[in-house]
């Protein structure tokens, strides 16, 4: 559901020009801002190259049947149709690879480290800190606004490629490989990317959210996603820790302070503050965590994860309230 409110977000705003969540053409990055830069160029050659090839051949047909005319007719298209546009192409291609450079840039060294696994079908974000401490989230990143970051991408299973139109380039993300990619916002906001590389069943349930904020709060996040996970007060919330534990749901779900370090899906130690659940899947709220639960498979074909269905609604209703809970 959220998903699909997203996306119509993004065609509504491109008709009336509200800022996009993910637009290649309104960058809010510097890496953004240069891709853009690009786009009038390459429009432009595209264009000439367009008029040059049509020309000629408006020229060749009209003097096709004069015999006289020939030999200058096959040096036109020769010399313009074969010379002229591999030189602009050549152009084109020596001004878009001169991005290149600055666009894999990884910013200064001493900061936290950004690790992205795209996974079937979600993406695990680990920050490492300069301390030594870690920690991990899932479909989501923090950014402060104005400081370039480091993104270090890796896949454990297919090849998959992280798309973040509006604060950067796409690049693949391939098994075996690390590939890099630097970040720099230059506007606060929740961005959106997804998968652009076809994975498998539920490639498009991959999306993930960027959210960039200024320096203090992006600090105040960091110090809060390294803390634990707050033990539930309430006595529903109680029930659906206890249930969590009863289910093995910690046989594939790390939650820090408490019993559970799977490692297979996503750590749900700050779940409940995220953006959405389950690479936008669902939204994240009570009702969200819910219907996760009782659908899995049928919201996410494919899924690694099994459904609860034999949950009874209660039941699913204690664990939805404590996931929620946290924050
Ligand atoms: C066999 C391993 C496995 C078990 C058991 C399992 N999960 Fe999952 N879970 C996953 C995987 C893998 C994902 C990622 C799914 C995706 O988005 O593609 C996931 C996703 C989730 C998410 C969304 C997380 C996010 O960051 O968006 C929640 C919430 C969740 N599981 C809760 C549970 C609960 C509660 C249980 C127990 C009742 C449970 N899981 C049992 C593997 C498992
Ligand atoms: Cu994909």
């Amino acid at each position: 559901m959220e998903r699909l409110g997203a996306h119509g977000e993004a065609s509504l705003a491109f008709a009336v020009q509200i800022p996009s969540p993910q637009s290649a053409l309104e960058p809010a990055g510097r890496d953004a801002e240069r891709i853009a830069s690009l786009f009038p160029i390459l429009f432009g050659g595209g264009a000439a190259i367009w008029l040059v090839v049509m020309g000629l051949t408006v020229y060749a047909v009209v003097l096709r049947d004069r015999r006289h005319q020939r030999d200058r007719t096959r040096r036109w298209v020769v010399g313009g149709g074969a010379f002229a546009t591999t030189a602009l192409l050549g152009l084109l291609l020596v001004r878009g690879l001169s991005a290149m450079p600055e666009l894999l840039d990884p910013g200064a060294p001493g900061g936290p480290k950004i690790r992205v696994s795209g996974e079937q079908w979600w993406w695990r974000v680990r920050y490492e800190l300069p301390d030594g401490a870690s920690f991990e989230l899932a479909n989501e990143l923090w950014l402060p606004r104005g400081r370039r970051m480091p993104l270090l991408l890796e896949s454990p299973d297919v090849i998959h490629s992280f798309w973040l139109p509006s604060l950067g380039g796409k690049i693949d993300v391939i098994p075996g490989r690390v590939n890099r990619l630097g970040l720099e916002p230059t506007r606060t906001g929740t961005f959106t990317g997804v998968c652009a590389e076809y994975c498998g069943l539920s490639h498009a349930r991959m999306l993930f959210h960027v959210v960039v904020v200024e320096p203090p709060a992006f600090e105040a996040w960091l110090a809060a996603q390294r803390a634990d996970a707050r033990a539930p007060a309430a006595v529903l919330a109680q029930r659906g820790h206890l249930l969590f534990q009863q289910h093995g749901c910690g046989a594939c779900h790390a939650v820090r302070g408490t019993a559970a370090r799977g490692a297979v899906g996503p750590d749900l130690t700050h779940v409940g503050g995220r953006v959405s659940v389950a690479a936008g899947t669902v939204a994240n709220d009570v009702a969200g965590f819910e219907e996760w639960l009782a659908r899995t498979e049928a919201l996410k074909p494919g899924v690694h994860m099994p459904s609860f269905h034999m949950l009874s609604s209660e039941e699913r209703n204690a664990l939805a309230t404590w996931l929620d809970g946290l924050q």
